[in-house]
């Protein structure tokens, strides 16, 4: 990884700024050099970091790709049984890591010595790029979340091939306030500005204000969920501020048209669409400079092939997908790997989707009602009834998406309880899990709706059908 890097490794002093303090590639190169350095002295198969939106996140996932050990981000707000799932099953050393502390080793000029060494620019001689870089937890409908495993490979194809979708550049000053520990944030939002050179101003929090005021100090690349954008759609003095950008890209769930016509109103920019998963990377999007439509994602990224698995007759369906950006497995998960592909090795999005004749790909569904994403977040159904069932007073619980106008789609818990409030149900699942996951509505009923092979019936719920 750090190969890539090497052409970029200047002395600028405001390299990276994240959530107010700012470090250059040499202050950021000595920190991560430290936890390398921590990493080698005790041999881990994965290590861990609490990902907050800070410099010391940087550092040690740079530190990770130095040493060649997978890095773990954790949510910083997760409870004890997320936490403590994560850690279990990624087998992960918890690090902690203090800015301060510099290997005197690792200077610019070194680092990209030593990562001429090994395209993954790793230490140790023997690191592959197809080894794991990151381990990402996410959801699945079902169960605990499981560990995508990306290696420096398919980490450096995606960017490689956004970089020149987007024509993004060592000129381009990268802007967001996303979490660090997914890979909107981690991967295109910081190695993504490694990769290229561009400056990244991390605004902490993605809030309008904060995009506003890196407009004014020269942000060029923004990137938000369709919940920032629709926020600073709402917020016309912040948006028009953003007129000076280049680029607006927006992913992670579908991006409003409405809210697309707004931006486009108030900063005088179509934003950029673009599709993915942890999974698979970004596989489709617009391009810089090219037509943007409201509700289309784009065409494939270079490498990337995909199909629509429709039925006989129908033009929208499951879409596939193959190419070099996709993930290495599920951690210690032979079969959910195996069960993720088709027979004839297509990876299976669950996302529906069409694709026009001039080959431009529009999302319009899931395959599942249990996959919900709410604020960009992806959330398992299961894993939030499980964490709802782990409450004393809930007898039954079904958990559903509802279409919502802020974060694309709230969480909504159905429960079976007596003699605790909805509130303390929402708090209960913030505390045990992370607080994204939290039901923002807890409805009471007197028995989940099933079908005959004691499914929950989620359409009747969702429909409003269930007493
Ligand atoms: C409220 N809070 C609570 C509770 N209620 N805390 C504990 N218990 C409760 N019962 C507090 C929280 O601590 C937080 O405090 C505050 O309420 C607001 O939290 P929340 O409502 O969750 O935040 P929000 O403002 O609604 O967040 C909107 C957001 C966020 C900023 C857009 O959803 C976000 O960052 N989304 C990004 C997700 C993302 O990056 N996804 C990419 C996945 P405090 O304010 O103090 O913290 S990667 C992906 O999808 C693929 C690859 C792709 O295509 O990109
Ligand atoms: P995650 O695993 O958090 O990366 O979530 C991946 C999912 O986010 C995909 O399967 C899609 O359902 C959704 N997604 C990502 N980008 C978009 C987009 N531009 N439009 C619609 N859905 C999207």
């Amino acid at each position: 990884m750090l190969t890539a890097l090497t052409g970029v490794f200047g002395d600028r002093a405001d390299a990276v700024t994240v959530a107010g303090r700012t470090a250059s590639y040499e202050e950021l190169l000595g920190a991560a050099g430290a936890v390398a350095a921590d990493l080698a002295g005790v041999p881990v198969g994965a290590f861990a970091v609490t990902a907050t939106a800070s410099l010391e996140t940087v550092a040690a996932v740079v530190g990770g790709l130095i040493a060649g050990v997978p890095c773990v981000p954790l949510p910083p707000d997760a409870g004890p049984s997320e936490r403590g799932h994560i850690l279990r099953d990624s087998g992960a050393r918890l690090l902690e890591v203090d800015f301060a502390r510099r290997a005197p080793a690792v200077t610019s000029a070194s680092a990209s010595a030593a990562a001429s060494g090994s395209a993954f620019g790793s230490a140790s001689a023997s690191a592959s790029v197809e080894d794991p870089a990151l381990i990402l937890y996410t959801s699945g409908t079902t169960g605990a979340p499981k560990g995508v495993v990306l290696s420096a490979a398919a980490i450096t194809a995606d960017l490689d091939a956004l970089a020149a979708a987007w024509q993004w550049s060592a000129e381009d000053t990268l802007v967001h306030g996303l979490p660090l520990f997914h890979v909107h944030g981690l991967v295109l939002g910081v190695l993504g500005a490694l990769r290229t050179g561009s400056r990244l101003v991390h605004t902490g929090r993605p809030t309008p204000e904060a995009y506003a005021a890196a407009a004014e100090a020269g942000g060029s690349l923004y990137f938000g969920v369709p919940t920032v954008w629709s926020r600073i759609a709402a917020a016309p003095q912040e948006a028009a501020a953003l007129s000076r950008a280049r680029l607006l890209v927006s992913g992670s769930a579908a991006l409003p048209a409405p809210v697309f016509r707004d931006l486009e109103r108030l900063t005088g920019h179509r934003p950029v669409e673009r599709y993915g998963m942890t999974e698979t990377l970004i596989t489709v999007s617009g391009r810089a400079g090219g037509e943007v439509h409201p509700g289309a994602v784009g065409t494939p990224l270079a490498g990337i092939r995909t199909r629509i698995a429709a039925e006989p007759g129908a033009e929208i369906g499951e879409l596939q997908l193959t190419g070099p950006t996709l993930f290495s497995g599920y951690l210690g998960r032979p079969e959910a790997t195996a069960a993720a592909y088709t027979e004839d090795g297509w990876f299976r999005t669950g996302d529906i989707a069409s694709v026009g004749e001039d080959g431009v790909h529009r999302i319009v569904g899931r395959a599942s009602t249990d996959m919900i994403k709410s604020g960009g977040y992806r959330i398992g159904a299961g894993e939030i009834e499980n964490a709802l069932l782990d409450h004393p007073r809930v007898r039954e619980a079904a958990v559903v998406g509802v279409p919502d106008a802020d974060l694309g789609q709230r969480i909504v818990a159905f429960v079976v309880a007596d003699g605790v409030t909805g509130a303390e149900l929402t708090d209960f699942v913030a505390a045990h899990l992370s607080v994204h996951k939290r039901p923002r509505e807890v409805r009471f009923i007197a028995a989940i709706p099933r079908n005959a092979m004691g499914k929950p019936q989620k359409r009747l719920l969702l429909e409003g059908r269930a007493g």
